[in-house]
């Protein structure tokens, strides 16, 4: 019998899922420093992708690229633009009125200003985007931390999952929309972008705040940002599957 790479895979995962389960810690730490078999685990298709977080380390970061690396040109995807008088007349002033409102499981709701969220701390990243079409792109970020809202908001422990509420909406009128967990929320490239490329994030790349989340697909990453809501469940949302095109059959987790 042929052993395949992916039966092969599915072995390594339940066995390292046995070693978890029995709560061996030594084992576990010695698999976690098996390059090989993370390499395998990493360029799986279909693997257990929780399993794959755990054993590859949350704070895992992904790849950062150097200025020279920067795409000289970046497509701009999804829907357009949310071509709304209050929206147009917002951006010609630099989003005086927008907010991003933040709600749901916290402790201390809250709306922040632009300018308010350019004052917290910020990281700047240049990273590559990938499109589940197959194209990528390398752009620098700028941006504030998702873990700084956090902080600020204060989400209850019901909370599991954050929400992103955008303001634009396909042909039939449905707004686009995504969550992570906590997880994601947590790593340090995660962040609530305004700059692309040094200068304010353009309207075809969803001014004026856009989610980078460095460890998911170009889908995660919810542009034209209004409202971010922190849910124990994302189920009475849309569709009910975390997401715009999750509601349409993509994976929830779209790990690269
Ligand atoms: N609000 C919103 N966010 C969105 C989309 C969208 O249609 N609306 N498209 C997603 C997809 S499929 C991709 S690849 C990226 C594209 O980001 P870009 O326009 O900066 O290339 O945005 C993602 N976020
Ligand atoms: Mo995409």
């Amino acid at each position: 019998m042929n052993l395949s790479r992916r039966s092969l895979l599915l072995g390594a995962v339940q066995g390292a899922g046995l070693l978890l389960l029995s709560g061996c810690e030594k084992a576990f730490n010695s698999l976690q420093q098996n390059r090989k078999f993370l390499s395998l685990l990493e360029s799986a298709e279909g693997a257990n992708q929780h399993l794959q977080r755990l054993l590859t380390g949350k704070n895992k970061l992904a790849q950062e690229f150097t200025e020279q690396d920067i795409s000289r040109y970046f497509k701009p995807n999804g829907n357009p633009p949310p071509i709304t008088m209050d929206y147009t007349a917002d951006a010609a002033k630099q989003w005086p009125a927008w907010r991003l409102e933040i709600s749901g499981s916290v402790k201390q709701p809250a709306r922040f200003s632009l300018p308010e969220l350019r004052s917290m701390p910020s990281r700047t990243q240049i990273t590559r985007h990938d499109c589940v079409e197959g194209w990528s792109a390398i752009a620098k970020w700028k941006g504030v931390p998702l873990t700084e809202i956090m902080q600020r908001v204060q989400p209850t422990p019901e909370a599991k999952y954050v929400v992103f509420h955008c303001m634009d909406t396909d042909d039939s009128g449905a707004h686009y929309y995504e969550s992570i967990d906590f997880l994601d929320a947590h790593h340090p490239q995660t962040i609530l972008a305004y700059e692309m490329n040094d200068r304010a994030l353009p309207i075809e790349h969803g001014a004026p705040l856009r989610l980078r989340i460095e460890t998911q697909l170009g889908y995660k990453h919810a542009k034209y940002i209004r409202k971010i809501d922190f849910v124990a469940s994302y189920e009475n949302i849309a569709a009910g599957k975390g997401g715009y095109w999750e509601d349409q059959g993509y994976e929830w987790y779209a790990g690269i």
